[in-house]
């Protein structure tokens, strides 16, 4: 990528979607102060409650007599809530959410016009995804999981789509129903989420667009609060950005709905939804989307555990063995002990440094590339561990050997007292489907600026990519530093214990 595509990767991801300022027009927002005075209202108040939006803002709760019934919703500032079925005004039974954010309580009403489906059974749903052995039928699972989000959403088309380690993404899954698009398959660049946006999505869990067509309805603010920007981060009726709409609307959707998943705190994947046509939906059933995203984020939580307990189990056995040799560095490693520690990581080839004394197993650079490698780095930042899987990418010299490896993990990070371990992953050849070309999103504006814009095209792209090994795994990659730092604690060990008997 050159320097401009990375500018203006930049560029997109400084756009405040949580400040945007608008919601969609299905809902009323009510943004209130911890005194409970109206600081913010969206400009659809007449509409839905028939209360002028300007004679609302400034006053207190408690004196307009239309809003009476949230009174005793708002006492309690501290949890967030829903509510069912309360009535404001003559028109309309609204479906309210409460959030707390900064010093602000955020009120969302949804007039309960839309029904929920009562004939599916989300006990049984959340029964069938909890009996599911996932080590051994882990697509079934996600197959499963595509089918329940469509039965409970009733959108068109529900994806799983899976985040690499350097954010583009994959559907591994997906359920097609009234649409003959797949995307099963298919892989999208990073840029199409921009960074702001996942950090959005692993604070918040859900977003939806009910129709990208819809007026943004703007939020207006009391005359002491003009310079606040409300904070939509947490609202559920928040619109969402203008090139993300832009986006939707070159795929062909007209409804959007994505559900975070993640496991242990990062973002691992999105469950996303398309429906061609505008589409409301229940706030039960967002709830419902909700509860069964949080139910696979703990899923993936314990399978994360679970790797790493067995690796960590692995690691201690193996290093009971390598440390008799630690003892011995002038006989060497045997070749077997290498192996296992290569194994390990279901890597191409392992170089074990011992104050500086390089022990080699597998597919490993030649020994001047490979000190020209641990000379770059030592340049790199880290804290624990260092991964990447495109190593050719990073560091040009690398060029020369990508066949024999592309994918580097080391540990411990920084390293000290030229004691290391490095594991390597060899190139792996595939061909990517893409959905679009994913350069394609690049323009150069009339000032000579750089900016990334959506496709216009998602039709399958298919693309070599050389230079790239697998991904490695979050847990590989805690373990590399385990292992790492458990080496040099070793070698620090009896290198102090040498240095008193000499003494
Ligand atoms: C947001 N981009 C999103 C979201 C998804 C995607 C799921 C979350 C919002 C939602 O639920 O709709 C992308 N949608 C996908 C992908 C699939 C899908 C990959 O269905 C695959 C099946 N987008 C661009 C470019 C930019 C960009 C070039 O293509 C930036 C210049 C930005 N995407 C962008 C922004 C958001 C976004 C800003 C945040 C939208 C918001 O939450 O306000």
């Amino acid at each position: 990528s050159t320097p401009e595509f990375e500018q203006a990767l930049r560029q997109c991801a400084t756009e405040a979607i949580h400040l945007i300022g608008s919601i969609q027009d299905h809902g009323i927002l009510l943004v209130l102060d911890l005194n409970d005075e109206l600081t913010h209202v969206s400009s659809n108040t007449e509409h839905f409650f028939g209360l002028d939006p300007n004679e609302l803002l400034g006053k207190n709760i408690k004196h307009i007599s239309a809003l009476q019934p949230l009174l005793s919703l708002i006492k309690d500032k501290k949890t967030a809530a829903h509510h069912q079925n309360i009535s404001i005004g003559n028109k309309y039974q609204f479906n309210i959410s409460k959030s707390i954010h900064d010093e602000s309580l955020y009120i969302e009403l949804t007039p309960n016009t839309i029904e929920l489906d009562n004939q599916f059974k989300i006990e049984s749903t959340i029964n069938e995804l909890l009996s599911i052995d996932r080590t051994t039928h882990h697509s079934d699972y996600f197959n499963l999981l595509a089918q329940y989000i469509q039965e409970i959403s009733g959108f068109d088309h529900t994806m799983i789509y899976r985040f690499d380690s350097n954010w583009d993404g994959e559907v591994i899954a997906e359920n097609c129903h009234n649409t003959s698009d797949s995307y099963l398959g298919s892989r999208f660049p990073a840029s199409d989420i921009p960074a702001q946006a996942r950090q959005l999505y692993t604070k918040n869990t859900i977003r939806y667009v009910a129709n990208v067509d819809a007026d943004q309805i703007p939020i207006l603010s009391a005359p002491l609060y003009s310079d606040k920007t409300p904070d939509l981060s947490y609202i559920q009726l928040r619109s969402l950005s203008p090139i993300h709409l832009q986006y939707l609307k070159n795929m062909g959707v007209a409804a959007s709905l994505s559900i975070s998943l993640l496991q242990n705190k990062r973002l691992w994947g999105l469950i996303t939804c398309h429906h061609k046509t505008p589409k409301l939906l229940s706030t039960q059933a967002l709830l419902r989307c909700e509860l069964i995203g949080n139910l696979v984020s703990e899923h993936l939580n314990t399978d994360q555990v679970q790797e790493q307990f067995s690796l960590d189990e692995q690691i201690i056995l193996l290093f009971g063995k390598l440390s008799q040799f630690l003892w011995l560095p002038q006989q060497g490693i045997p070749d077997k002990i290498l192996e296992e520690i290569q194994h390990l990581m279901s890597a191409d080839g392992v170089v074990l440094s011992l104050k500086d004394k390089r022990h080699h197993f597998g597919k490993v650079p030649e020994s001047v590339e490979l000190e020209a490698l641990i000379q770059w780095l030592h340049t790199q930042e880290g804290d624990k561990a260092f991964a990447c899987d495109d190593l050719s990418f990073r560091f040009e010299p690398a060029k020369a050997y990508q066949h024999l490896v592309s994918g580097v993990l080391a540990g411990p990070f920084p390293f000290r007292n030229g004691s290391f371990v490095l594991w390597f992953r060899s190139e792996y050849p595939r061909h990517i489907h893409w959905a679009g070309e994913p350069n394609k999103t690049h323009v150069h504006a009339a000032d000579g600026s750089h900016r990334l814009i959506p496709r216009t095209s998602f039709s399958e792209w298919i693309q070599m990519w050389p230079g790239h090994a697998q991904a490695w795994l979050p847990a590989q990659i805690m373990i590399a530093q385990r292992f790492g730092a458990a080496l040099l604690n070793q070698i620090e060990y009896i290198f102090k214990l040498e240095k008193n008997e000499h003494e």
